[in-house]
């Protein structure tokens, strides 16, 4: 089989905000809709991908819409060839910068193009990067908030996905609510469930210390963003005052970004976005870092992108399931008994449910 010479003729942008039901919840938001921008290219030759990020916000659906319209008109006419044009796009953006949205809507992009190489050539993304799908363990990623909704939130989870590892938010008032959170989802999951605990940088220095020396002490897993992620002194300090792995890389902005998190000792584990991390190529950067520094790497959100991205990573560690897209494709992705199965659909495997895209569709 040989992959032909292929010509980029179009980029085309949609914006959808659909629902998420439940919400997502945290300290701070309840996020109730997934405002998603699915960018979908065209080349001349036939094959066409698609790929899909999600800015979090209606108010950045139109911003990161146009963005991603407005650089993809710039790929008329050049070769589908993703890593070279990451690389030049992020030369052209240098100026302007290439975090936030710019990042969004170059990773927007990357994906798609990586989608329409992989379609073009007939296997699932993994197999383009080298890789093979595998089963990939997962852990359930919980959408819910306090101690009731999450216990029983956290059975659900590990009784219809077989999950062997729930994650959820803290970050309550006092300390003493998020530890009977952590003992009612214990309650509910039993003893040979791993529990992951995430606080969205919301913890100030010595109040990380007070809560990562409790929460170890109930046989949590991993503390995700105890700080803010640009206080890489105060995590690597963290790391030494406490025996709970620090995991992070959500925010990180861009392989450099991650890069420079490792190298202050800011995190034991790491788990970059594929949107933040600047798409497929990015990705792929990111996990020759994560490899030569022996870091496993777990995903963020993504689930389908980060299907085909992990088998391709040589440290994996866990696809996190939170499932944000599913009831807008026809496919969504499977998991049982705590495995993801990574589809043998060519590409990113994602096949947009037309009906119900139309009726969540936004104009920007
Ligand atoms: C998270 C952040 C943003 C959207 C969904 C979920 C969270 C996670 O921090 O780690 O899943
Ligand atoms: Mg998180």
């Amino acid at each position: 089989m040989t992959l032909p010479d292929l010509t980029i003729r179009s980029v085309a942008v949609r914006a959808v905000d659909a629902p998420l039901d439940p919400p997502l919840r945290n300290s701070l938001n309840v996020i109730p809709r997934a405002p998603l921008v699915i960018a979908e290219v065209q080349t001349a030759e036939g094959p066409a991908g698609n790929a899909y990020v999600f800015p979090y916000t209606p108010a950045a659906l139109g911003p990161v819409a146009a963005l991603t319209r407005n650089i993809g008109a710039m790929l008329a006419g050049r070769a589908l060839a993703p890593a070279m044009i990451w690389g030049d796009l992020h030369n052209q953006f240098r100026i302007l910068g290439t975090e936030g949205l710019v990042q969004i809507a170059l990773s927007a992009l990357d994906m798609a193009l990586w989608d329409a190489l992989a379609r073009a050539a007939g296997v699932p993304l993994c197999r383009l990067l080298g890789a093979a799908p595998r089963p990939l363990p997962v852990y359930a990623s919980l959408r819910g908030w306090g101690a009731a909704m999450l216990a029983e939130e956290a059975g659900a989870a590990v009784a219809s996905l077989g999950a062997r590892a729930v994650k959820f938010k803290l970050g309550q008032a006092r300390l003493e609510d998020d530890l009977a959170t952590v003992r009612a989802v214990r309650e509910a999951v039993g003893a040979h469930t791993e529990i992951l605990v995430d606080y969205n940088q919301g913890l100030t220095r010595p109040e990380a210390e007070r809560r990562g020396r409790a929460l170890q002490d109930l046989d949590v897993r991993w503390l995700e963003e105890p700080l803010p992620v640009d206080d890489d002194a105060g995590l690597a300090a963290l790391r030494g005052a406490l025996h709970l792995p620090i995991q992070g890389g959500e925010n990180w902005w861009g392989p450099r970004g991650m890069e420079r998190a490792l190298a202050a000792g800011a995190v034991d584990l790491c788990m970059p976005d594929a949107m933040k991390i600047g798409g497929v190529t990015g990705w792929m950067q990111a996990a020759a870092v994560a490899a030569a520094r022996r870091v496993p790497m777990s995903s963020h959100i993504f689930i389908e992108a980060s299907a085909q991205l992990l088998p391709a990573t040589p440290t994996a560690h866990l696809l996190e399931h939170l499932d944000i897209a599913g009831p807008l494709l026809r496919e969504p992705l499977v998991v049982r008994d705590g495995m993801a199965e990574v589809p043998e659909r060519p590409g990113l495997g994602l096949e947009w449910d037309e009906a119900a895209l139309r009726r969540w569709i936004a104009e920007v």
